[in-house]
């Protein structure tokens, strides 16, 4: 069973684990999937060409179409990460990033040299950050599942991906490791709604997330249905 944890509760050790997989995921040599596949295939997912996917809220022509598979797709994408770091160390698990309460960039990941070698570019805004309120807000609400993950796509998720800035603003967001963290809050924050008393499934259960594979053999569109439960999924939120 993995444990996300908070990040401000990660040992020195923990850290420097996470960084070593990471690091270990990079560079010419990397099996796959390497850590540049899994960027590439977020910028797919926010591209036009893929916008039957359903991810993200996207802009079209006459107005906005909401990313209906948004916590899906990212719950997905984010165990496949976890099982790629953990087939190089069993250990680790991906940490979350809760940047309403902690306003700040978790500082094992600031530095230079780390960012320089992963090519990360940021421009840290602290004063983008959503407010207490608008996860209040996401936490209490009592509508659809549509409602919520829309409520929860606009400030909570968008406002952080603005205010770290550079990669984390665009469809390479991946590239900055705080990518991972920052989803984990999101998929933190969907499933402790689940768990609560307005918790609602999707209205789509037997969709097929797209696309079907990652790479040749490993397998990314499963049912819907099939990430509901993070217990089922093998991990949880401490
Ligand atoms: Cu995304």
């Amino acid at each position: 069973m993995g444990v996300r944890k908070n990040q401000k509760n990660l040992t020195a050790k923990e850290w420097k684990a996470l960084i070593a997989a990471i690091n270990a995921m990079h560079g010419a040599g990397a099996s796959a999937p390497a850590y540049r596949r899994f960027v590439l295939l977020h910028a797919e997912a926010m591209s036009m060409a893929h916008m039957d996917w359903n991810v993200h809220s996207m802009q079209m022509n006459n107005g906005w179409t909401p990313g209906t598979n948004f916590l899906t797709w990212h719950r997905r994408f984010l165990k496949l990460f976890e099982e790629r770091i953990q087939a190089i160390d069993p250990t680790v698990s991906i940490p979350y990033w809760d940047s309403i309460t902690d306003r700040s960039i978790p500082v094992a990941l600031t530095d230079p040299g780390l960012l320089a070698s992963w090519s990360v570019t940021r421009h840290w805004s602290a004063s983008k950050l959503a407010a207490a309120a608008d996860l209040a807000a996401v936490n209490a609400y009592q509508g659809t599942f549509s409602g919520f993950q829309t409520l929860l796509q606009g400030a909570v998720h968008a406002d952080t991906h603005n205010a770290v800035g550079g990669d984390m603003k665009g469809p390479s967001s991946p590239t900055d490791p705080l990518f991972w963290l920052h989803h984990s809050f999101i998929d933190k924050t969907w499933a402790d709604w689940q768990a609560g008393p307005n918790g609602k499934n999707p209205p789509t259960p037997s969709q097929v997330l797209k696309p079907a594979d990652m790479d040749v053999g490993i397998p990314f569109g499963v049912k819907i249905s099939s990430l509901l439960s993070i217990n089922t999924l093998g991990y949880s939120y401490v």
